[in-house]
């Protein structure tokens, strides 16, 4: 029998076990393959960007940590990469860029930039069939190195990163008029200080002013959607974040910006699992930044954990799949870059499709009845039905790798381009 068949026929069994639980698994397939997610640029060069001065990830607070050979060099390297990563991940998706993977031929700084500097981003996206989200780069620039940027004191810094700010936003709104998909612009900044400071109160009201001047011209939300990232403490700012998350929920209730919930930004008994139906009671759309943080922020590879499918079960049950903007956000440089994106997509891929094939009207029923020992036991039942025959299916349809199989294409690319890299 041929591997199609044989997954086919493996299918058509797993597909009856869900019909007796009430789950069409077909419609699970058809709601998945809707579902784009971000793919976030900078795994592919642990963070570095391609600007003519580039300074690598100081004063961010933020560290890819490895060494592993073959990282891309230049924007042609990575588009490469990720269309090696893309064609091994089933269903369309996206391209998350940040500012500092701008293409400039004469050197621009970070408020001279222009949708122009993406151009040849934009036409990868078209050429593919993708939509494009962005992000400023507050990080990794002279102008950061205090430790503020939109929060700083020195007005001159403070309207330098406005500036920033603003031209991201002129050009998020370009990627989402050329793609005709609206584009998530995010704003995330290190601002933040490693002692206790004394003033808390001033950094965050000069903050909040400089969002309100960047975000003062109203764009149309057919191109752009404004975001606003918190964090709990970064290297460097142990001890005071001014974007904290109870600043930036506010900011975003307030404003109607997106607000963008990293899973590696919390306490690590913190899940964010338990916050998109509290936030999204007051908030139209939201961002994800999912990543993996291992005892700290650290951005591992986002796994298949227990987490990332309650992530995946709460987007599906609350019905928020149309308000909920998928991104991810790890950076390993210690494994192949190209398989760390295909890693951790998949796995994303896959904990969305555990919970579109959950019986949850029946989870519903004996919850509402207050039966909560055959929730329990339904809930631990299906932990082991047979999820991997759907998505082997889901993946061939994709004419994608359905198994493990995607790694030697990894691997030969790998000894075709990546490890002749310098
Ligand atoms: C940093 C934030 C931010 C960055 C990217 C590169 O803690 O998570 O989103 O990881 O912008
Ligand atoms: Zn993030």
């Amino acid at each position: 029998m041929s591997n199609l068949k044989s997954i086919e026929k493996v299918y058509q069994l797993a597909r009856e076990r869900y019909a007796q639980l009430g789950v069409d698994s077909d419609k699970a397939i058809e709601a998945l393959r809707k579902i784009a997610i971000s793919l976030h640029c900078w795994q592919g060069d642990d963070v570095g960007g391609f600007e003519k001065s580039a300074e690598g990830l100081s004063g961010g607070g933020i560290m890819a940590t490895g060494a592993y050979p073959g990282k891309a060099r230049t924007a042609d390297e990575l588009r490469a990469d990720l269309d090696k990563a893309m064609s091994l991940i089933p269903g369309r998706h996206r391209l998350n860029l940040h500012a500092m993977y701008a293409e400039t031929k004469v050197r621009a700084d970070r408020n001279e930039l222009g949708a122009e500097h993406f151009a040849g981003w934009i036409d990868w996206a078209k050429a593919n069939g993708l939509g494009m989200d962005f992000n400023a780069t507050f990080f990794a620039h002279p102008k950061a190195e205090s430790g503020f940027t939109l929060s700083s004191a020195d007005d001159r810094i403070r309207k330098f990163w406005v500036e920033h700010g603003i031209v991201c936003r002129h050009i998020g709104a370009a990627m989402g008029k050329q793609l005709r998909t609206p584009c998530v612009t995010n704003i995330w900044i290190p601002d933040g200080s490693k002692d206790i400071p004394v003033d808390r109160k001033g950094p965050r009201e000069r903050l909040k002013k400089s969002l309100d001047e960047m975000f003062a011209e109203k764009i149309d939300r057919r191109y752009l959607l404004d975001s606003v990232e918190s964090k709990l403490f970064g290297i460097g700012s142990e001890s005071y974040v001014v974007g904290s998350h109870e600043f930036y929920l506010g900011y975003a209730i307030a404003n109607k910006t997106l607000l963008c919930l990293d899973t590696g930004h919390f306490h690590p008994t913190e899940v964010v699992s338990d916050k998109i139906s509290a936030v999204m009671t007051f908030l139209d759309e939201i961002l994800l930044h999912v990543s993996r943080g291992v005892r700290w922020d650290s951005d591992h590879v986002v796994i298949l954990s227990d987490e990332l499918k309650a992530l995946a079960e709460e987007m599906v049950r609350g019905g928020y799949l149309d308000r909920v903007h998928i991104g991810l956000d790890f950076f390993d440089a210690s494994i192949n870059r190209v398989a760390a994106w295909v890693i951790g997509t998949r796995c994303m891929i896959k904990a969305l499709l555990i919970a579109l094939l959950e019986p949850t009207p029946k989870l519903r029923v004996m919850e509402e009845s207050g039966d909560f020992t055959s929730r329990l036991a339904m809930l631990e039942e299906i932990k082991t039905l047979p999820f991997g025959a759907v998505w082997d299916y889901y993946c061939a349809k994709q004419d994608v790798p359905a198994g493990g199989g995607w790694l030697k294409e990894v691997r030969q690319y790998e000894a075709k381009v990546t490890s002749l890299r310098e």
